[in-house]
C-alpha cells in the first residue's frame, strides 16, 4: 500500500493522487501541511528536507517531487496507461508535462495566490497582473497544439496531461482575463469526464477567497 503525505487541497498532491486513481493503485493519506502542519517535524524533514508536500512512500522507495512522483508511478504500475509505451509518444508527454510546468504552473500559483489564497492587503497586484499575461500568452500554445491531437502526448491519455489538467482547474476558478482557448477547453471538458480527476482534482472545491481556502481546506481533509 502507498501512503502519500499532503493536504487535498495542494495542486502538487493532487497531481499525485490523480496518477494514483488513474492508475488504480491503493494508497492512504495523511493530511501534513498547511494548516495541518507537520511538514517541519524532523520525522518529515527526514523524508524530504524541502518541508513540502507531497511525499510517497512504496515500499523501500520513500521520494519527494511531485512530477517526479507522477512519473514514477506511471513507469511501476500498469504498464501502458500512464506512460506511453511508443516512443514518440512518450517523448510528448514528457515534453508537455515540463512544458506546463515551466510556463503554466508558476503563473497559475502567482495568480492564485494574489487574486485567492491571501488577504487583499497583502495582495501583490502588480505581480498577479504580470502572471495573467503569463499565463494567457502560453495558454494560445497549448491550444494550438491540442487542436491537432487529442491528448498532449497523442491518441492517448497520459502523464503529459497531469499538471496541465490540474494546473488548469485551478486557473478556471481564479477571476481573471483568459484568451481563447476552445481546443484547451474541449480537452478540459473530457478531463472533467475522467472519474480519476474528478476524485482527486474536482472533489475539492475551489475557492474564491482566504477564508473559503481555510474552510475547503478542513472539510475536504
Ligand atoms: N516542486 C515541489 C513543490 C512542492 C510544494 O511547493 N508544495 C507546497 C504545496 S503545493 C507545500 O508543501 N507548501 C507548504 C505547505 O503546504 O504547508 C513538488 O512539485 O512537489
Amino acid at each position: 500500500m502507498i501512503t502519500v503525505w499532503g493536504r487535498r487541497n495542494s495542486v502538487n498532491v493532487q497531481k499525485v493522487l490523480w496518477a494514483l486513481e488513474e492508475l488504480d493503485v491503493p494508497y492512504t493519506r495523511e493530511n501534513v501541511g498547511g494548516s495541518f502542519g507537520s511538514n517541519q517535524d524532523a520525522d518529515y524533514l527526514a523524508m524530504n528536507p524541502m518541508g513540502l508536500v507531497p511525499v510517497i512512500r512504496d515500499g523501500d522507495v520513500t521520494m519527494f517531487e511531485s512530477n517526479a512522483i507522477v512519473r514514477y508511478l506511471a513507469a511501476r504500475f500498469r504498464a501502458g496507461v500512464l506512460r506511453p509505451a511508443e516512443h514518440r509518444s512518450l517523448a510528448m508527454a514528457e515534453q508537455w508535462m515540463e512544458w506546463a510546468q515551466v510556463n503554466f504552473a508558476p503563473a497559475v500559483s502567482t495568480l492564485f495566490v494574489n487574486r485567492v489564497r491571501s488577504l487583499p492587503e497583502h495582495r501583490d497586484v502588480a505581480a498577479a497582473a504580470a502572471a495573467e499575461k503569463k499565463a494567457a500568452e502560453v495558454l494560445v500554445v497549448a491550444d494550438a497544439w491540442i487542436a491537432r491531437h487529442d491528448w498532449f502526448a497523442g491518441q492517448d491519455f497520459s502523464f503529459g496531461d497531469i499538471v496541465m489538467g490540474a494546473s488548469l482547474w485551478r486557473y478556471t476558478g481564479v477571476d481573471c482575463i483568459r484568451p481563447p482557448m476552445p481546443h484547451l477547453m474541449e480537452w478540459f471538458e473530457a478531463v472533467q469526464q475522467r472519474e480519476a480527476f474528478r476524485r482527486a482534482v474536482m472533489a475539492v472545491p475551489r475557492a474564491k477567497d482566504l477564508a473559503d481556502w481555510k474552510r475547503i481546506e478542513k472539510e475536504t481533509a
